[in-house]
Parts: structure tokens; C-alpha cells; sequence
């Protein structure tokens, strides 16, 4: 799968380097490149903003190399052939929700392109531009707001990079995970069995496996709708 990433600030993505993601980019699973939005600003301060129209606080960033960068990547020819054209995500708190599915959804793709803005927004009309060039997603990590896409984006890469074949080395971890089955993971335990006077529950060092699965069960349920009673009225 290949990434794009537009930023003001590319060296936010450093962390991709290390880690999990790391190994995967050096196995071939996954090409991330990461770009200066300011490579595509021709003034002489590079500039990437701009007054909003109309009035008000902040600043917006201007539509010009935004139009630029993008046009430039979607066309690049070292993205190799594309049976699909590129979804292009911008991380915005006026987005959908991202979710386990979205990040199925992604990862199901060749070509991702991350439009990461700042400031009070990016000028309306990139979107529009940037439907001509691939499928565009606003997309929100949740209801608070963040300084700038980055982070956003960050989070987003990684939830979507993990599910390329290959980039985590037990697949079996992948479906017993949270939300894998809309419901949050069972307790989990490790040795010893007795800790400060906390003890494993027994019924995980019976060896009964049918008793254990149910148990588990029973705790993904419990914990679901004590926690998160929402994901009960959406899953089967
Ligand atoms: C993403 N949840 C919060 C902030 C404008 C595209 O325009 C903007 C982007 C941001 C950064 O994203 C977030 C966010 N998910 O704040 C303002």
C-alpha cells in the first residue's frame, strides 16, 4: 500500500520509522512518503495561509498549493499502476467517525493520501478540487479538536497500516482484538496467578477451554454494556 502525507510540519511523521509500521515499510508492505505542503508555496516566505473571507478569527490555509501538491502526488508515476484512483482523508473534527470499519475500509485500498490542515481550516474549494482527483473523506477521530490534522492522521495510519497482511505477525490477533466483533476484549492475565493478593480467576487455570470461551464471553458482554452500552445497540 502506498501513503502520501501533506503536512506543514513533515517531521511529525519521524515516529512512522520506528515500531511496527517501521518493520513493515522495511519489509516492502508499506510506502510511506511524507511532503511539505510548503514545497508547493512559491513566495518568497513560503507562504501557506491566508485572512478568511468575510471575516473572523484565524487563519485559512490557501487553496493554490494545496491544488499543487495534490495534483502532484495523485499523478506521480512512481506510485506505480493503479487499478483504483486514491482516497484522499482529511482529518477533520467536521468529518465521520472513525472507526474499525473505516480503517477496514482504507486498508482495502492501494493508494491513501493524507491532507493534514491547520489553523482554523483549509479553503473549501480544495475539497472540490480534490474530488476531481481521487475520493475524498473528511474524517474525525473523535469530538474534540486537535491543532492540526497530524496527530489525526498519525492515529489513522496506524490503525490502517496494522491490518495489511503481513504487518502484524499473528493474524489470529487481529480478529480477538476490541471492536473486531463491535464488542470491548475480554480481561486478560498473565503469571503469576497470585499478585499482591490478586488472584487469576480460577475458571483460566481450569483448562476447560469450552468453559474459558464462555467466561470470556460473558466478560466481553459484561464490560460492553457497562462501558460502552452504545456498541451493544449496533452489534448483533
Ligand atoms: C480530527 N478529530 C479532531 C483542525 C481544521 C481540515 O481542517 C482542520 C483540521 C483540524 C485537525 O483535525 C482535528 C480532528 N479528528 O482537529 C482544524
Amino acid at each position: 500500500m502506498r501513503i502520501d502525507v501533506v503536512s506543514i510540519f513533515p517531521s511529525f511523521f519521524d515516529v512512522l520509522e520506528v515500531s511496527l509500521l517501521g518493520r513493515a515499510r522495511g519489509k516492502g508492505l508499506l510506502d510511506v512518503r511524507v511532503h511539505d505542503l510548503r514545497s508547493w508555496a512559491h513566495d518568497r516566505h513560503r507562504t501557506v495561509d491566508d485572512t478568511p473571507y468575510g471575516g473572523g478569527a484565524g487563519m485559512v490555509m490557501k487553496p493554490e498549493p494545496w491544488g499543487e501538491a495534490l495534483g502532484a502526488i495523485a499523478s506521480d508515476a512512481s506510485t506505480g499502476p493503479q487499478t483504483t484512483g486514491p482516497v484522499i482523508v482529511f482529518p477533520s473534527p467536521a468529518g465521520e467517525v472513525f472507526t474499525q470499519a473505516t480503517a477496514r475500509e482504507l486498508a482495502a485500498r492501494e493508494h491513501l493520501i493524507f491532507g493534514c490542515g491547520r489553523y482554523e481550516g483549509i479553503d473549501e474549494r480544495v475539497f472540490a478540487h480534490a474530488a476531481s482527483l481521487g475520493e475524498v473523506r473528511l474524517i474525525s477521530l473523535g469530538d474534540y479538536v486537535l491543532n492540526g490534522g497530524e496527530v489525526a492522521a498519525m492515529a489513522m495510519i496506524e490503525a490502517v497500516g496494522r491490518l495489511i497482511p503481513g504487518v502484524v505477525g499473528n493474524p489470529d490477533s487481529l480478529v480477538e482484538e476490541s471492536h473486531e466483533d463491535g464488542l470491548l476484549e475480554y480481561p486478560s492475565y498473565t503469571k503469576p496467578a497470585s499478585w499482591r493478593g490478586l488472584d487469576v480467576p480460577d475458571i483460566l487455570l481450569s483448562g476447560n477451554h469450552g468453559a474459558i470461551a464462555a467466561w470470556r464471553r460473558e466478560q466481553q458482554l459484561e464490560r460492553t454494556r457497562a462501558r460502552r452500552p452504545d456498541l451493544l445497540d449496533r452489534s448483533d
